[in-house]
Order: structure tokens, then sequence, then C-alpha cells
């Protein structure tokens, strides 16, 4: 049922806008939807990628605050820098908007009245908990504690992130105040809630029939469903968030995590509609992916769903991609302890693709932790992307340049390693895109090394240097095989690629030749190339030995 959509929605959770992008949210959720979609654009499908900061919510009501700015003006300030970000590492959206955008917060109240009006949502008066030495309300972020359920210390009061639950308010132990460390007392308040108990047999269904969704993540969502749903409280006493759209709750904004999935949807009928396409139509016609990190498998597999459930005017993900947290040498990333690699950070010492090279090949399609470690960082960059793949493309070009002028030249009859290795080409883009198909994306990267390491053993064989073989057939296949590799390595290595295909000196930009064409040979003998230049340059000893001693520094202070 799901192939007959003709069309592609590709989602990645949305960044809080408080400046914490790190690595770890690229290999989990941003780069791996890039590169599917990259795919998928090369495959010509009608497809899209979406994305936008998650502005509400008190995280960044706190930092705002701390910082002395609007809320308004701290999120516009992120929402800048990951823009640069994000296009620097060529994690390319069609659309990059925000949760706090008027379209969003339209939706959201829409879904609001709708749930309401249909019995989903609830009105009670509950005791939260109340600073008084800050004045304030306390929900959430506000409150640190003890999780009851696992015992984590120092944890926020809406959810654990050490077993990854959700937390209904007032229950976390041992609470005080985030800004002041005060005890909080209680007081009392309107709040609304959200069925979710309603749905428990829908969500079942619905887990148990999509066949798109990982086992290992399923399990555990059942699980959470046998153990009974709770309402869940959708309303919060702040000043910053969509307005809850009734008289009776002024003053009162709807909890960030009832509005920011919703922003998946709106930010996609605001693109298509600039399109003149009928965004809601489009959605319904459209396979839906939403990319995630492990840590908010409650909210997608459950809230959201829900949402949809009791709505019904926007379909269910079909897939929900889920990935597992990114260690920095074993440990936990952490921001305040400066155990933390920022896209910037990054950047400022390596190209972005030697990080999307890299973190593709660590990451599997399922749950489990990854670890980055800057020697198996320098490893897999100069002895696979380096010896391997720059290897024989910098050998095809270099002898092509210097030994035939810059000219391909004409094949000659082949003998059977010539016709092996041009199966091969006819046959490498049809196994490496099933397996992007399937979001297999460090399988794919594996496939393309395969590849290569057949076309280095190809040219080692042929040893066009030597006086007594033919060079032609063997330079006028391995052109090819580079020309399908920069196809094949597009959606993983976007800038080198495109750089590649230059040096190739091939029509128009890479991204814009079809897949399927990597398979043909389509470089013809007489074509000239442009001179090459090294594609990547190996990574030195001491640049790895100083950001060990900067992660060796932090772990004995
Ligand atoms: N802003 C980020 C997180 O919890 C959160 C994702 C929202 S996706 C709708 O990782
Ligand atoms: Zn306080």
């Amino acid at each position: 049922m799901v192939t007959e959509l003709a069309n592609i929605v590709v989602t990645a959770a949305l960044p809080y806008a408080n400046g914490v992008v790190h690595l770890g949210h690229i290999a989990s959720t941003y780069l791996p939807a890039d590169i599917l979609t990259r795919y998928f654009k090369l495959k010509g499908e009608n497809v899209i990628y979406v994305c936008a900061t998650d502005d509400f919510g008190t995280p960044i009501l706190i930092e705002a605050e701390k910082e002395g700015k609007t809320p308004e003006e701290f999120v516009a300030y992120w929402h800048k820098e990951y823009s640069q970000d994000f296009q620097d590492l060529g994690i390319d959206f069609d659309i990059f908007y925000r949760t706090s955008s008027e379209e969003n917060v339209k939706l959201t109240q829409h879904f609001f009245l709708k749930l309401l009006e249909r019995g989903f949502i609830f009105k009670q008066r509950i005791s939260q908990p109340y600073c008084e030495n800050c004045n304030k309300a306390l929900p959430d972020r506000y409150v640190i504690g003890t999780c009851p359920y696992c015992n984590a210390e120092d944890q926020y009061s809406d959810g654990c992130e050490k077993c990854g639950r959700t937390l209904a308010s007032g229950e976390i132990k041992n609470p005080h105040c985030a800004i002041c460390g005060s005890r909080p007392v209680s007081k009392e308040s309107d709040h609304y809630f959200f069925r979710l108990s309603k749905f428990s047999s829908e969500l079942r269904k619905w887990l148990l029939e999509n066949e798109n969704l990982q086992p290992e993540v399923k399990s555990y969502v059942l699980n959470w469903i046998e153990e009974g749903l709770r309402e869940w409280d959708i309303t919060r006493d702040i000043p910053w968030g969509a307005p809850i759209p009734l008289d009776e709750a002024e003053g009162k904004v709807l909890y960030n995590w009832f509005d920011n999935h919703l922003c998946y949807i709106s930010t996609s009928l605001k693109y298509f509609s600039g399109k003149g396409i009928d965004g809601k139509e489009r959605w319904n016609s459209s396979k839906i992916y939403h990319f995630i990190g492990k840590d908010i498998v409650y909210h997608h597999f459950l809230f959201l769903p829900a949402m949809r459930f009791g709505v019904e005017e926007f379909k269910l993900p079909e897939f929900i991609p889920t990935r597992g947290h990114l260690l920095l040498h074993g440990e936990k990333f952490s921001k305040s302890r400066g155990w933390f690699i920022s896209v910037r950070g990054f950047l400022n010492l390596f190209p972005a693709d030697y990080l999307r090279y890299y973190l593709s090949s660590i990451t599997p399609y399922n749950p489990s932790d990854i670890n980055f470690d800057w020697e198996d960082f320098q490893v897999k960059i100069n002895n696979e992307l380096i010896a391997n793949i720059g290897n024989f493309i910098h050998r095809t070009l270099t002898f092509i340049w210097s030994k035939c002028n810059g000219k391909v030249p004409e094949p000659r009859e082949y003998d059977t390693s010539d016709k092996e290795f041009e199966e091969e080409i006819r046959k490498v883009a049809n196994d490496v895109g099933n397996e992007l198909g399937k979001i297999e994306l460090s399988r794919g990267l594996r496939r393309v090394l395969e590849f290569l390491k057949f076309c280095n053993q190809y040219f080692q064989r042929k040893a066009p240097w030597s006086k007594e073989r033919q060079a032609e057939t063997c330079l006028y296949l391995c052109i090819n095989g580079v020309r399908s590799l920069a196809i094949l390595l597009n959606p993983y290595l976007p800038f080198s690629s495109e750089i590649l295909w230059k040096q190739l000196n091939l029509q128009d930009s890479v991204r814009e030749q079809s897949w399927d064409s990597a398979s043909k040979l389509t470089i013809k003998g007489g074509h000239k190339i442009n001179k090459p230049h090294v594609l990547f340059r190996k990574i030195e000893d001491e640049k790895i030995k100083k950001e060990k001693e900067k992660l060796l520094k932090l772990a004995s202070d």
C-alpha cells in the first residue's frame, strides 16, 4: 500500500533553538534524513526535506531570561546560526522554518479546538510546583529532581534522560527550582489534558500493522501501552508558547510537545502553498518519514499518532527511523562539561564531507548507541576514504591527464576482466540504491567500498602503466567507474562529489543526474577531463593528538 504513494515528505526532529545542536543530532537525525532525501532526488522522486527550529518551551524561556533577551530574539539568533551550520554541513532542507511561526500556532490551535470538540481534551484543576522566591509557576525544566522510576538524579521534571520516560507534573522526587534551587510549594491551576489512553487500541493496531517501523522500537512502545497510557497535561502557565485559543484560558499556553511535531505539517503546508500546491492533499498522498533520535520515541510513537488519529485530517507516518545516541570517546555528550563537539567546532578543523563520511559509516539503522572516537575517525578517513576511494579516483584522473593529455582513450576489445568490471559498474547503483531505499545508509556505503575494492584491484591487475599492456580499455572503464562513483557518493559526500564532477568536466551538477545513470557508461572516448586536484587530504597525527589531549584534560579535571 505504501509503495503506491507517489510523493514523499522527509522530516528531521526539530532542534531546540538554544544552541545545542551537536554531532549526536547530526548522526542520528539530520544526516541520515539528508542522505535519504538526496538519494530520492537522484531517483527522481517528488520529495521534500522539512525542518524547523523548536522555539517554545521552558528551556528556551529560561535561557533567554538568563541572557536578558526576549524569547523571540533568542530563538531568532539560534535559527540563523543553525541555518548556517546546516548549510555548511550540506544538510539541505527544502524548508527550514520555526514552530513559533504564525502558521504553526494556527494549526496547533486548530488541533486543540478540534480535539476539545471531539471530547479528547478535558480540563482539570491540578496542583503545580510554584517557586515563591522567583514568583513563578514551575513547569517542566523549571524543576529538577530525581527520577521516580530509575532514581537518576538531576533530571528535569518532564522526563528522564536516563530511562527515557516522560514524567507527569508532580511525579519527580526531591524537586527544586532550576533557577534559585529553593523547594517549590504547590499552587492550584486549571490545566487541559489530552486523553491519550483513549487511543491505546488504535495505537496498538497501528504499531502492529505497520511493518516499516523498527521492531525493537515497536516493542518498547507496545510495552508502554500495555503498562497503561496516562492522560497528558498539554498546557503550561508560562508566557511563551502557542496561546490556548479559549477566553477562559487567557495567559496560558500549550505545551511545546503539543505544537512542535505539528510543525512538520504546518511547515510542509507552507512549502506547498508557496508552490501553488494543495498542501493537505499533498501531505495525504505522500509517504511520510519522521527521522528521530531514540530519546524522543515516546513523543513520536504515541503523542504524534494519537493526535493525528484524534483530528483525522493528516495521515500518519509510514516510517519513523530511530537511531541511537552518539557517544564521545565512550561517554555521553555534555555541553556543560565541555564533553561536546559542536558542528562549528568540527567544521573549523575538518571538511564537512569527512564528518558525513565518518558518521555514515558508523551509524547503523537501529537505536543502539554509537561512538565518536578521534582515532577511529582518522583511520576511517585515511584508510577508507583516502586510501580506497580517493586513491582510485586520483590514479585514474592523473593517469589520463598526464599520459593521455587529459583525453579519455577509445576502448579496445574487452577481455574477461574488462567484462567483469563493466558488469560491476552496471550493477553497483542498484545494489547501493537497494540499501539506501531501506534506510540502511551505512550498508550502502559499505557496498560503495566493495565497489572501490573491485576498482582498485582491476586497475592494479590491468597495470595501465606497463608497456606490454593496453591501457585504453582500462582507462576508459575506470573513468566511467569514477563518474558512477561521483553519483553514488553524492548523497553521502555532496561537496566532494560536486568537485569531482567538475574535474570530470561533465555537464551540470552531479545532483541533477539520475541515480540510474550511474550504471551506464556515458563518458565516451575522446572526452576531455579537467586538470585533477587531490580531492581528500590525509589527516595528520598531530591534529588528532591535539583533539584527544583536549578530551583527556577534560576527563582529568
Ligand atoms: N526539540 C529535540 C529533542 O528533544 C526536540 C525535538 C522535537 S521534534 C518534534 O531532541
Ligand atoms: Zn526559584
